[in-house]
C-alpha cells in the first residue's frame, strides 16, 4: 500500500447556475452531470470520481443553494446543504458576474459558519475583464476573513482555465487515506439514473418557461443487450398544457428530445439504443411528497 496516497470527499456547492456541474465534468474529462443555461438544473447529489496517480478525489455535485419557496426547492437546498456534512473539503463555486447577488449572500453565510477547509473557485472568468477580477477577489477575502477559506482560485469551468491548478490545490489539502472506489470508476450512479438525467437535460435545453421545472423523468425499463439497449422512460409534467408543449406540434418536440437524448445515451452505454418516451401528467407533483419520493427527490436519510 502507498502510504502517501490521499483520498476524500469534496462537496461542490454554490448558487444555481454558477457552473458547478460544468466544473465537475471538466475535472473528470467526461460528462456525468447535466448542465444548462437555466438555474436549478441539478436536483440530486451527483458523485464523480477523479483518479490520480497518488490520490482519489471524490466530488459531490449538488443543487444550487438559494432562497427556496416550495417543497421541491426546499428539498433541493436541503440536499446541497446536507452534502457538506459528509465531506472532507468544500469547494464553493461563484459566478464572478454575480458575486453580489442574494444567493451568494446565502452561500457566504454557510461559509462563515463552516469549520471545514473551504476553497473558492471564482468561475466564468472568460466573461470578465482581467482588471475587474482583483477587486472581486478582494471583496470575497474581506467578506470571508473569519472563515476557513484556504484559497481563492479564478477559473473558467467551461474552457478549463486554471482547473488543473484547482485540482492540485484540492489534492494537496486532502487527508492521507486509501482508495475509496475502484480505480476505473467514474461514478457510483447507475446508468439508468444518468439516462434519466440526460433526458431531463434535453427538456431543460429545448423547452422554456415553467416546463423544465415542472418536469421529472423516470426510467420504466432499461434492458441492456449485446448490441442494443432498450429503454422506456416517462416524462412527468404537472399539467395537460405542459404535456402538449413536450409533445409539440405534430410530435416534433418529443422527437427532438428523444433523438438528442438517445445519441448521448448511446455514447454512454456503448451500443445502439432504442429509446421510447411517454409523457404523463402528475398534477402538482412538486407539492406532493409521495411523488417527490417516487421521482427520487426526497430522501429520508438526513
Ligand atoms: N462563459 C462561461 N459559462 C460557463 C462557465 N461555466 C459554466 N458556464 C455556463 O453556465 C451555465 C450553468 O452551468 P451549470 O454547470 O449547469 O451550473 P450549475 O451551477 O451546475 O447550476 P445548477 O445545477 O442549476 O445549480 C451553463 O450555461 C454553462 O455553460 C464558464 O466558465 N464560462
Ligand atoms: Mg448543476
Amino acid at each position: 500500500m502507498n502510504n502517501n496516497f490521499k483520498s476524500g470527499f469534496i462537496a461542490i456547492i454554490g448558487s444555481p447556475n454558477a457552473g458547478k456541474s460544468t466544473l465537475l465534468n471538466q475535472m473528470l474529462g467526461e460528462k456525468i452531470s447535466i448542465t444548462s443555461s437555466k438555474p436549478q438544473t441539478t436536483r440530486n447529489r451527483i458523485l464523480g470520481i477523479l483518479q490520480r496517480e497518488s490520490s482519489q478525489l471524490v466530488f459531490i455535485d449538488t443543487p444550487g443553494i438559494f432562497k427556496a419557496d416550495s417543497i421541491l426547492n426546499n428539498t433541493l437546498v436541503d440536499t446541497a446543504v446536507s452534502a457538506i456534512k459528509d465531506v472532507d473539503l468544500i469547494l464553493v463555486i461563484s459566478d464572478v458576474l454575480k458575486h453580489e447577488s442574494f444567493s451568494e449572500q446565502i452561500v457566504t453565510n454557510i461559509i462563515l459558519k463552516e469549520k471545514k477547509k473551504i476553497f473558492l473557485a471564482l468561475n466564468k472568468i472568460d466573461l470578465i475583464e482581467k482588471s475587474l477580477l482583483l477587486p472581486i477577489i478582494d471583496a470575497w477575502s474581506k467578506k470571508c476573513s473569519s472563515a476557513e477559506l484556504t484559497e481563492i482560485i479564478p477559473i473558467s469551468a467551461k474552457n478549463g482555465t486554471q482547473v488543473e491548478k484547482l485540482i492540485l490545490s484540492l489534492e494537496k489539502a486532502l487527508p492521507y487515506g486509501p482508495q475509496l472506489f475502484p480505480e476505473d470508476a467514474i461514478t457510483d450512479m447507475p446508468m439508468r439514473f444518468i439516462a434519466s438525467e440526460i433526458i431531463r437535460e434535453k427538456v431543460f435545453i429545448l423547452t422554456g418557461q415553467e416546463v423544465p421545472y415542472a418536469t421529472a423523468v423516470t426510467i420504466d425499463t432499461f434492458s441492456e443487450g449485446e448490441n442494443l439497449c432498450r429503454i422506456s422512460a416517462s416524462i412527468h409534467v404537472e399539467r395537460d398544457s405542459q404535456k402538449g408543449i413536450i409533445i409539440g406540434n405534430q410530435g416534433k418536440m418529443i422527437k427532438k428530445i428523444g433523438e438528442t437524448a438517445r445519441k448521448e445515451i448511446e455514447k454512454m452505454v456503448g451500443t445502439k439504443v432504442f429509446l421510447e418516451l411517454f409523457v404523463r401528467v402528475k398534477k402538482n407533483w412538486r407539492k406532493d411528497v409521495r411523488a417527490l419520493k417516487e421521482f427520487g427527490y426526497f430522501s429520508d436519510k438526513k
